[in-house]
């Protein structure tokens, strides 16, 4: 079946799943409808996607993988609000309604990113089923360092600080690494740091969602400036306007697509045996270079 079925059927199931653990833990109050409204909204769901394709290398029940994914796609939105906040990236919208704060307030969009923050650990430590206690614990320990000063908080901050600046290209995927890969490289290697696979799978796993986020974020930067809001549902050609240093104000866009071309072919001749063992995992890693390409 083609990849994009495939990913939109995986979309619909885990919608369900996801807005039935929403309903269930979430009571009526405005700050958990500020939660639903940015977490039950439309989004492409690629990190659960993710999840589900590495859990069924390892033999991850498929309620656990919907529960991983549900406490990702939690930290997802948190990070979301908070970026569109005015002292973040300023956005008015997102996922084509208007952002969290301009819904809401801007109090309310604070607190609704933390509070879906904390739901996510509170999914991850309490919810999952015939899993090693010390597995758990290990999950969650990498869990905070995904999302913490090394991670999403971390990346954002230097987004922040590279504005208008001139900013190397490795400085740049280092940025990238911490503020869009960190969630990937959780979101893929979940299962196998859960199933104790070896060190050199859990290696491949983590170094997987890496490169699958740096070419996400490469790939989002030019169809920031390409697309519509339609298509994009916020708007489009702010990073230009922001001074966001992005791979593609430094290599432009024909550059930054061989770029994510060669990260690709140098990672499956890396790891030659997984990929001829799941072709998947490279129809996932060329579909958004793919998406850009048809545009251009
Ligand atoms: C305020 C402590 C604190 C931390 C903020 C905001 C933040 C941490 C991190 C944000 C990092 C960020 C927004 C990275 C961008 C990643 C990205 C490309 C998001 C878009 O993902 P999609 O396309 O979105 O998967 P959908 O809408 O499909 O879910």
């Amino acid at each position: 079946m083609e990849i994009n079925t495939l990913i939109n059927q995986h979309k619909l199931k885990f919608d369900k799943f996801y807005n039935k653990v929403l309903n269930k833990k979430l009571d009526k109050s405005l700050l958990a409808r500020a939660m639903k409204y940015s977490s039950i909204n439309g989004g492409k769901r690629i990190r659960a996607f993710l999840v589900s394709q590495s859990s069924k290398m390892v033999n991850l029940s498929s309620k656990n993988a919907m529960l991983i994914s549900s406490c990702i796609e939690s930290i997802h939105a948190y990070s979301l609000i908070h970026d569109d906040l005015p002292s973040m990236d300023n956005d008015d919208f997102r996922r084509g309604k208007l952002s969290n704060h301009k819904k809401f307030s801007e109090a309310t969009a604070i607190l609704a990113g933390d509070a879906l923050h904390d739901f996510a650990f509170q999914l991850i430590s309490e919810n999952l089923n015939n899993i090693n206690p010390k597995q758990n614990l290990k999950l969650i320990s990498y869990l905070t360092n995904c999302t913490g000063h090394d991670g999403l908080a971390g990346g954002q901050s230097l987004d922040l600080l590279y504005e208008n600046k001139k900013i190397s290209k490795k400085k740049i995927i280092e940025m990238y690494n911490k503020k869009t890969s960190k969630l990937f490289e959780f979101s893929f290697s979940a299962p196998f740091i859960l199933k104790k696979e070896s060190f050199r799978r859990i290696n491949f796993s983590k170094n997987y969602g890496s490169v699958f986020g740096i070419i996400f974020q490469i790939t989002d930067d030019i169809l920031d400036e390409i697309n519509s809001f339609k298509e994009i549902g916020k708007t489009p050609g702010k990073d230009k306007k922001q001074g966001k240093r992005t791979l593609l104000s430094v290599l432009g866009q024909k550059k930054a697509i061989n770029f994510c071309e060669q990260l690709t072919a140098d990672f499956i001749k890396k790891y030659k045996s997984e990929f001829k063992q799941n072709p998947i995992l490279e129809d996932m890693l060329s579909l958004n270079i793919k998406k850009v390409k048809k545009i251009n």
